[in-house]
This record gives C-alpha cells, sequence and structure tokens, in this order.
C-alpha cells in the first residue's frame, strides 16, 4: 500500500471505530469542539494498533537517527511497544507520577547517556506533553531531537517544539484528516466548514509560552550583580575571575592534610568544603590558617555543617564551641526540617557578618527524603530570606518545576566525579558535564574524586576544566 493509501485506510478506520467523532463536545479547557479524538480506543483494535505503529515510523525521514523510543504516557504507551517489538529498537517508560527526577527513578528502561530517544505521541496540540516527556529523558542525559505523532493539531505544537529543539514529525494535520473524511462521504461540507472554522479560531490559543530552557545559563557576572547578599556576589565574582565553577570537598584525615590541600588545589577552585568535626587535629587557629590559604588564591569557606536544630539551639552551635565556624567560614549550610526558624536563627548572627547560608534543597544519596514538596519548601524558604540564603544544595534543579528558578541564587551540587557511579554506602555520582549543562546546577562538589587521585592538584585542573566548559557552552 502506498503511503498516502495507508495513512486513508488507518483514518477511515479511526473514524468506524469512533476514535474520531463530529458532534459538539465540551472540552477540558471549557470550550465547545465539534470534533473529538480519543485515540485511547486503539488498544482493543490490534491491526489497527500495529498498523498505526508502521505507519508512524515510515512516517520519519530516512535521516533520523535514535537509539530507544518512548511513548509519551498513557496513550502512546502501546503505540510505542508495537513499534519497539516490530523493529527490535529498545524503549524506555517515563513515569507520569514522579516531579522529582533527581533523586527518584523518572525513566524506566536501560539506557546509556548521549543516547538518542525518538519520542512517541498520538496527537500534538500544543506540544506541551511531548515537552513534560522530553524534560526528564534529557536531565537523564539522553538526548531528544524528534518526536512522531499521529495527527497534529496544528495548533502551535510543531512550533513550540521546534524552539525546544525537537522536529516534529505527523501522519496527518487535522484539517487535511477531515479533508479525507469528507472526500470518502463520511462527513458533510458543512461539518467539514465547521471544523475547519473552529480549528482556525483555535490556532493560536493553545501556544503556552515557549518554556525557557532551564539549562541556559545567564552569566554568573551578571548572577552576580543580582545577588543581595555580599559573600554570594563574591562568589559569582571569584567563579568569573578565576573561570572556575569547582568546590573541593576537602574530606581529608587531618587538619594538616587539609591546610596542604587547600594549599595545593587552591588555584583551581572557586570554593573550599570542610568538614571541621572530622579533623582530630583541630586548633584554634585553623580558621585563621585556612583564611591565609583561602585569600591568597581567592576562593570562598564553606563549612558543610549541614544544621538541622531550631533556631535558638543553631545560633549557639553557629558561634561558639571550638569550632566557632562564624568566625572563619564565608558560607554554611543547613537542613529545613526543623522549619524557617533555623534561618532566622543563622541569620541573626551571620548577616550581620555578611557570611551566606545554602539550603540543602535535595541531596546527592540513594534513597534521601529530600523531594518534591520538601524541595519546594526550602525553594520557598529560600525566596522569603534573600538577604541571606544564597542558594541551595541541589541535584537536578533543571528537573524541579519551573527550573533552577531566580538566577540570584547559586546552585552547589556534590556527587560529581568524572565517571557515572557511586559507592558502597549510597553515593550516587554524575559528570561535571551532567550537572552543569544538563541538571542545570552552577557548582560541582568534588571530594574523593579529587583527593584520592594520585595527583591531586592536576585531577582538580581537569575537574574545573569540565566543569567550566559546560557552563560556557550553554552560556546565554
Ligand atoms: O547531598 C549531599 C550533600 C552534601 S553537602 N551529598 C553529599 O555528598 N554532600 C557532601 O559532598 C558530602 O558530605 C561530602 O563532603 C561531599 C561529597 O564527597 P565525595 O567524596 O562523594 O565527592
Amino acid at each position: 500500500m502506498s503511503s498516502a493509501a495507508s495513512m486513508e485506510s488507518l483514518i477511515l478506520q479511526l473514524h468506524e471505530i469512533s476514535a474520531v467523532k463530529f458532534g459538539s463536545f465540551k472540552l477540558k479547557s471549557g470550550i465547545t469542539s465539534p470534533i473529538y479524538i480519543d485515540l485511547r480506543l486503539i488498544v482493543s483494535y490490534p491491526t489497527l494498533l500495529s498498523q498505526i505503529s508502521q505507519t508512524l515510523i515510515a512516517s520519519l525521514p530516512s535521516a533520523t537517527s535514535y537509539d530507544v523510543v518512548c511513548g509519551v504516557p498513557y496513550t502512546a504507551l502501546p503505540i510505542a511497544t508495537c513499534i519497539s517489538t516490530a523493529n527490535a529498537v529498545p524503549m524506555l517508560m517515563r513515569r507520569k507520577e514522579i516531579k522529582d527526577y533527581g533523586t527518584a527513578k523518572a525513566i524506566e528502561g536501560a539506557f546509556k547517556e548521549n543516547q538518542i530517544c525518538l519520542i512517541i505521541e498520538d496527537l500534538v496540540t500544543s506540544g506541551a506533553s511531548v515537552l513534560e516527556t522530553a524534560a526528564p529523558l534529557r536531565a537523564a542525559g539522553l538526548k531528544v531531537t524528534d518526536a512522531v505523532v499521529m495527527i497534529d493539531r496544528e495548533q502551535g505544537g510543531r512550533e513550540n517544539l521546534a524552539q525546544n529543539g525537537i522536529t516534529l514529525h505527523s501522519i496527518v494535520k487535522l484539517t487535511e484528516m477531515v479533508r479525507i473524511l469528507k472526500e470518502k462521504g463520511r462527513v458533510s461540507e458543512e461539518t467539514e466548514g465547521m471544523v475547519l472554522k473552529f480549528l482556525e479560531d483555535n490556532r493560536k490559543v493553545a501556544v503556552p509560552a515557549p518554556a525557557a530552557d532551564p539549562r541556559v545559563k545567564v552569566p554568573y557576572g551578571d548572577r552576580a550583580k543580582m545577588a543581595k547578599n555580599p559573600t554570594s556576589k563574591r562568589l559569582f565574582e571569584v567563579m568569573v575571575k578565576k573561570e572556575s565553577n569547582l568546590c573541593l570537598a576537602a574530606d581529608v584525615a587531618t587538619a594538616a592534610e587539609l591546610l596542604d590541600i587547600a594549599e595545593k588545589v587552591g588555584q583551581e577552585i572557586c570554593m573550599l568544603k570542610t568538614h571541621v568535626d572530622i579533623l582530630p587535629d583541630f586548633t584554634p587557629d585553623f580558621g585563621s590558617k585556612l583564611r591565609e590559604i583561602a585569600d591568597k588564591h581567592n576562593f570562598l569557606i564553606f563549612e558543610d555543617r549541614k544544621f538541622a536544630d531550631i533556631g535558638n539551639t543553631v545560633t549557639m552551635q553557629y558561634e561558639g564551641g571550638i569550632f566557632r565556624i562564624l568566625d572563619w567560614a564565608d558560607i554554611v549550610n543547613a537542613h529545613i526540617i526543623s522549619g524557617p526558624g533555623i534561618v532566622d536563627g543563622l541569620k541573626l548572627k551571620g548577616l550581620p557578618r555578611g557570611r551566606g547560608l545554602l539550603l540543602l534543597a535535595e541531596m546527592s544519596s540513594a534513597g534521601n527524603l529530600a523531594k518534591g514538596d520538601y524541595t519546594a519548601a526550602a525553594m520557598k524558604i529560600a525566596e522569603e530570606h534573600s538577604d541571606f540564603v544564597i542558594g541551595f544544595i541541589s541535584v537536578n534543579p533543571a528537573s524541579w518545576p519551573g527550573g533552577p528558578g531566580n538566577p540570584a541564587f547559586i546552585h552547589a551540587t556534590p556527587g560529581v566525579q568524572l565517571v557515572k557511579g557511586g559507592d558502597a554506602l549510597g553515593q550516587q555520582y554524575n559528570t561535571p558535564y551532567s550537572v552543569i549543562a544538563d541538571r542545570g546546577s552552577d557548582i560541582i562538589i568534588v571530594g574523593r574524586g579529587i583527593i584520592k587521585a594520585a595527583d591531586p592538584a592536576e585531577t582538580a585542573r581537569e575537574y574545573r576544566l569540565q566543569g567550566w566548559d559546560a557552563y560556557s557552552i550553554n552560556c546565554k
């Protein structure tokens, strides 16, 4: 059968099974439509289902390349399954319920970073549902360049997808489909006229503003000007000056080793992260010694204290004890488990000294609970305290509703090594490129990847170059 004949046969069959109906239908949006399309019915007609699947693949230009396919849930799942089995091409499934792509598994199936995934869909209106499926696929490291669809309603989907780097291929446009049904005597000229008028009237209403790609970077230099907090401003400026978005997690055995590695890698980093409570040889002059090295090499000091108590207690933990963190750390971080009072407490001591705070919005470890509403609450608290909160510890801000959000905030991401993987205790690693370019973060936090390397200084340089490249290529 020629492709035109097989397309006609499909359309007539869809009309026969009432997957395409004419009359007066109230749509979800509230408007009344003279045409209604429901392709969910095709699961009950296996021959038709397989015919649609084959026609979809046949409609792709021969140059289209892809390694895996993924159907937009739910209607296109059986179509994608048919395409997968008939053409021996592996399939992926996107979980519709999961919103926090960073930690929970949003994509089911086996794939490798940079593989190309073809999206399969039944019907495209504005393209929003294709974009909803493309986002977690891209966040997982896949490339999405093409989508193939049975019916294009011609309501802006093609243009909207093109603006997001996706070429839309369709078997048939809705106006064409109606014309064929009229030619074959299935609908009257009057109905055809009504449908065409309806489509014309509604042509542009359904087009949402093109989704800003959360991975496109506002330059760090511009963000320095947006930051309200002096430490945050300085951090952005240091990043630009040193062309570094690398933070070293200096988790070494002793204070002496820490000062030694700070000296060795100081040139490469914008920030050095400490866990001061792991140092057996800590002395009260540790802070001033580290500050001296930080000033010499122009990096900021971030004590990863992860405060988690009530506001009153954290004021004492921040300022007092043997560590006196407030005296030497530019930046500290806090969990928000105890509510916004923790920020008020830390701010009371930190803001007069010009210090900054990062909130733990997500974590890198497997099975952690910082996701969904918890992450959203961190964002809200940050906005309410944007004079003191400078940003987040996050894992995949590109996947947050609205993406990484306010560019005045900085995202710092732990769990980074040159190769994707993990350790035996739940740590999960992504590559510098994936963290900065795909996951929308700003700073890579690297510990063992550098400190366990044979040549930490040389390795730090490698991480710095990779992190900076990933930023530069996505900078607008
Ligand atoms: O979710 C988190 C938050 C932090 S701050 N996951 C993390 O791994 N961290 C810290 O980042 C952790 O405490 C450690 O200091 C560093 C990661 O070290 P690495 O050796 O696994 O690179």
